[in-house]
């Protein structure tokens, strides 16, 4: 009797999940890979965390539970938290999940739900006895990363070129405001790629997954941070510009920034990490840790979250301050660095899961995603006041955003979305086009879900949105542009992959990036670690191939970033 009675059992536990997953299937074909970039591997898998023992969960050994650590980290921590308290996923705690059962659990895992939960093992992502691991470890005591405190980053940081050491006037003859920093995202490195001759500079070693590179006010220091919280410092002046600093301020990180208000120019940094929950502040030329704030707290709903990460951070032109963006609690910080002993912090409440953004053409108003919420929250950094929260497309990816004068709408800021196929485009002129400002103006229909950015240029009529989370290879491997002044007729479809020529591999067309004079647009050819990835240049104009950059040193290039663009807000 007893095995049939077991069966059975497990099969009326998991009955709900099956309905759930009727409706799985109804799931809208990029919706997977929006869902899985969202939970991106986060690099503390190999942390050493202590192993609690619940005498009422399912028991693991340490081997086990190693093993499904690191899975947990490298897939499910992004979405539901490095403690398991839910961020954009649900909360997976043992009061939960304890209550569900492995079988339930293991159902769940394998074939994921409505609510978003991808399919781990129909998908062939996770096998059978992995989803059995997964579903007896969600029912443990969650593991605790260790914090990180000044004195830890202190015992990282090095000073590889002293400030005294460091050239006085710039030492190379290269147009510096034309370089790319361009992400080499599984090499652990950046190339600095000459935009004027298309050579590479150097390819400098940093930290692991580079996330993003930010230029210092004057637009000499190049920041660099990994995924894995270090952060480099780049000299642009030296005759072959490199690393002279460096600093680890977490186990986890996004975004860094520098101090851009007139007088503080290339006086301060701050980055801000995923883990531990926090941003610190350094001096701007040597990296030094000078101070940490924690961003834990209430969320926009007033309830208390452990672990808010720190998406992106821009630096005000109107004030001394930083903008913030605290991820899971949607509160905005807007931070003076006038006085750091008496820091000011101006808390805006905007929306959950706030992530990336970029400012309006007038560098004033900032625009960011609350992506998980369908919302972009305006903050006006002149009044330190939330302007407006705007409701857009479903998961609005702008990166920075584009900026141009619509034909009858006058100045507006437009961002694409991981989720469905329409671009939005807000007013963004409170002044002369009051009726406008702030307002979702028109929704354009793009190629389809599955975009990451969106790029023009003030000197460009075209407008460019990439795809490459859709699950079309066709549509992943192109590029849709559309001509502003003609957004009624649509866009063309320009097949960047193809163009470089590269033989087999995902080819993943990433994140459109002007060069300083606005007159050639360029592409990454996002393959896999082992496989060829090239950039191309297009021609703004003609919207023809002007070159293919191929060096087998550039592995998985994703973010470029012009120095000239970056350091100016240019987009
Ligand atoms: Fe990004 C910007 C976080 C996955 C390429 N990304 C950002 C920012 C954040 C962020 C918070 C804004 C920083 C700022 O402006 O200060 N990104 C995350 C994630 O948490 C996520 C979803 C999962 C992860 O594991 O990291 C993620 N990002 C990716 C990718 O998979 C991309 C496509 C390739 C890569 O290199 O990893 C990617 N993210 C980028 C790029 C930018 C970015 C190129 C900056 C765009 C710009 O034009 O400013």
């Amino acid at each position: 009797m007893k095995p049939i009675v077991r069966p059975i059992a497990a099969l009326l536990a998991a009955l709900p999940l099956a309905i759930a997953v009727v409706h799985a299937q109804e799931k809208q074909p990029h919706e997977g890979a929006e869902l899985k970039y969202q939970a991106g591997g986060s690099p503390m898998a190999a942390e050493e965390m202590h192993q609690n023992i619940n005498p009422k969960a399912p028991p693991m050994t340490k081997a086990e539970f190693e093993q499904a650590k690191q899975i947990y980290f490298e897939r499910c921590a992004g979405c539901h938290g490095v403690l398991r308290k839910g961020a954009t996923g649900k909360p997976l705690t043992p009061d939960i999940t304890l209550a569900k059962g492995t079988d339930y659990l293991k159902v769940f895992i394998a074939y994921g739900s409505p609510a978003g939960m991808p399919n781990w093992q129909t998908s062939g992502d996770l096998t059978e006895k992995q989803v059995d691991l997964m579903a007896r470890y969600v029912q443990q005591e969650p593991p605790t990363p260790p914090e990180y405190s000044l004195k830890d980053m202190q015992a990282t940081w090095k000073e590889i070129v002293p400030v005294a050491q460091r050239p006085t006037k710039k030492m190379n003859s290269y147009n510096i405001a034309n370089i790319f920093s361009t992400t080499l995202r599984d090499a652990g490195q950046v190339a600095l790629i000459d935009g004027d001759t298309k050579k590479i500079i150097n390819i400098i070693k940093t930290g692991y997954a580079v996330h993003i590179s930010r230029l210092s006010a004057s637009g000499r220091y190049l920041y660099v941070i990994g995924r894995d919280a270090r952060i480099n410092l780049i000299d642009l002046w030296m005759e072959k510009p490199d690393n002279v600093a460096e600093i680890k301020i977490g186990l986890e990180a996004r975004s860094v920034e520098t101090s851009k208000y007139k007088g503080f120019e290339d006086k301060y940094a701050v980055a801000g990490s995923y883990w531990p929950p926090q941003f610190v502040m350094m001096e701007g030329d040597t990296l030094k840790p000078l101070k940490i704030v924690s961003t834990r707290g209430m969320t926009v709903d007033n309830e208390y979250h452990p672990e808010p990460r720190v998406a992106s951070i821009v630096a005000s032109h109107y004030n001394p301050e930083f903008v913030i963006n605290a991820k899971e609690t949607g509160k905005i910080m807007l931070v003076n660095y006038k006085d750091l002993n008496n820091l000011k912090i101006t808390t805006l409440d905007a929306a959950k899961f706030l992530h990336d953004g970029g400012f309006d053409s007038t560098g004033r108003y900032f625009l960011v995603a609350a992506n998980a919420s369908n919302k972009i929250a305006v903050v006006d950094t002149k009044e330190d006041k939330l302007a407006a929260l705007v409701d857009v497309g479903k998961t609005p990816h702008p990166g920075r955003g584009a900026n141009f004068i619509h034909p009858k709408f006058g100045p507006v800021w437009a961002t694409s979305h991981l989720g469905d196929e329409s671009i939005s485009l807000i007013g963004t002129d409170p002044v002369k086009h009051k009726a406008q400002a702030w307002k979702v103006v028109a929704s354009i229909k793009g190629q389809g879900g599955g975009s990451l950015f969106i790029k023009t240029h003030p000197k460009s009529h075209n407008l460019w949105v990439d795809t490459p989370l859709n699950p079309d290879a066709k549509i992943s491997q192109s590029v849709a542009v559309y001509d502003i002044n003609h957004l009624d007729k649509g866009f063309e479809v320009l097949p960047i992959a193809e163009w470089a020529n590269l033989g087999e591999g995902a080819k993943r067309v990433v994140q459109p990036e002007y060069n300083k004079a606005g007159d050639e647009v360029w592409f990454s050819i996002w393959n896999a670690k082992d496989k060829q990835s090239a950039i191309v240049v297009v021609d703004d104009k003609t919207r023809k191939l002007k070159a293919v950059i191929k060096d087998p040193r550039l592995i998985t290039p994703t973010g470029k970033f012009n120095v000239n663009n970056t350091q100016h807000d240019v987009y």
